[in-house]
């Protein structure tokens, strides 16, 4: 399995993220991402590749996939917010910008803000996330990584690609971040697998957390089915979205299938919904697939409720071979960071080539 990494994602350092009323250490740290490079080197799993190891990258089609899943004024707050940052305060530069003030119902979010903290409670949902210097950089390179990972199935040069980068990315919507997460990285990886040729892309997002970004940009389409089993909204993060009534919208009707489970399932009933969840696929006739992977499911993680177990990832690999499609894995979550490696690598090796 070709492995494109991401040299860059440690520019993205957060220090902080709220969390019952104190900041406390970031859950998402660069070291997750080191542990799975580790691991998938130890087990000889590969050929591992850069962006820079590959044509194209940061041409033309990768801007236009770009501007095209994110909002264009977002994607220019997003390359600005550190320097507009700093330039409130010099002693800004030693500090993550957090946002602190959301626009909810009934205010406008047509107008941007000339005011910096009210310009990233537009472009978010959290106080998890923090932005940092090397925030849009890291994001960037990564959303790259997985576009050439995409493109890098779509030329049959590959069966299945792992885009291997942090931040995540299946909690950020078209205009917004949060989650720990500020470009789609799944969604970029869809749409560049759509723009190949594909006609029927599905995304089968198994992250702990419901991926309610690359819910919200596909939830109108019918060209790509979203499919989540993650903890049940009522009591789990992402909170306000990833019901199991929520279908899509219009054309997107029937493209969407959430499969909450409760904090506390175990890998027997998880995989019943993984089962669930690869029947749809079926169904809809993909002919290509993109799975947001996060191992946060894990027994070990700190900040999730499922009980899987490191054995367990071999299974879903296998399980997701089943479905015998070109497939690009992006990395999601995944907090238990002396295991991460181990369980990603798990999932890529029961999956195969
Ligand atoms: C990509 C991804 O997995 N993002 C997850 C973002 C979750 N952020 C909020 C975490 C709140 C967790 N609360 C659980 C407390 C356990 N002590
Ligand atoms: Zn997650």
């Amino acid at each position: 399995m070709l492995i494109v990494h991401n040299p860059d994602h440690a520019l993205h350092a957060g220090r902080h993220e709220m969390f019952r009323g104190r900041l406390v250490p970031c859950h998402e740290v660069p070291q997750r991402l080191d542990h799975v490079l580790a691991e998938l080197k130890h087990r000889g799993i590969g050929p591992l590749v850069t962006p820079a190891d590959l044509p194209g990258g940061d041409d033309a089609a990768f801007e236009s996939v770009l501007q095209r899943i994110h909002a264009p004024r977002y994607l220019r707050f997003l390359e600005r917010a550190w320097a507009d940052w700093v330039a409130l305060a010099p002693a800004n530069a030693e500090l993550d910008a957090l946002p602190s003030v959301w626009p909810v119902r009934g205010f406008r979010a047509d107008v941007e803000p000339a005011n910096f903290a009210a310009r990233m409670g537009l472009y978010s949902f959290d106080a998890g996330t923090p932005l940092t210097a090397g925030s849009w950089a890291a994001a960037r390179a990564g959303a790259q990584t997985a576009v050439l990972a995409a493109r890098a199935v779509a030329a049959a040069s590959t069966r299945s690609t792992f885009a291997l980068t942090r931040p995540p990315g299946h909690h950020a919507g078209a205009d917004f971040f949060g989650g720990y997460c500020f470009l789609n990285n799944a969604a970029l990886a869809a749409q560049t697998l759509r723009d190949a040729g594909f006609e029927r892309v599905a995304v089968l997002d198994v992250d702990y957390h419901h991926g309610n970004g690359t819910q919200s940009i596909f939830e109108d389409r019918a060209d790509v089915l979203t499919v989540s089993i993650h903890g049940d909204p009522r009591t789990e993060y992402p909170f306000f979205l990833g019901h199991a009534d929520e279908r899509g919208h219009g054309a997107g009707e029937g493209f969407n299938l959430n499969l909450p489970l409760p904090r506390g399932t175990g890998f027997e009933r998880w995989r019943e919904a993984l089962q669930q969840a690869l029947a749809a696929v079926r169904i809809f006739g993909a002919q290509a697939l993109v799975v947001p992977l996060g191992v946060d499911t894990f027994e070990g993680d700190p900040i999730s409720g499922f009980t899987l177990k490191s054995a367990d990832y071999l299974a879903i690999g296998a399980d997701l071979a089943t479905l015998a499609l070109p497939t690009v894995f992006t990395f999601e979550g995944g907090y238990a960071v002396a295991e991460v490696g181990i369980n990603v690598a798990n999932v890529l090796e029961g999956f195969g080539g």
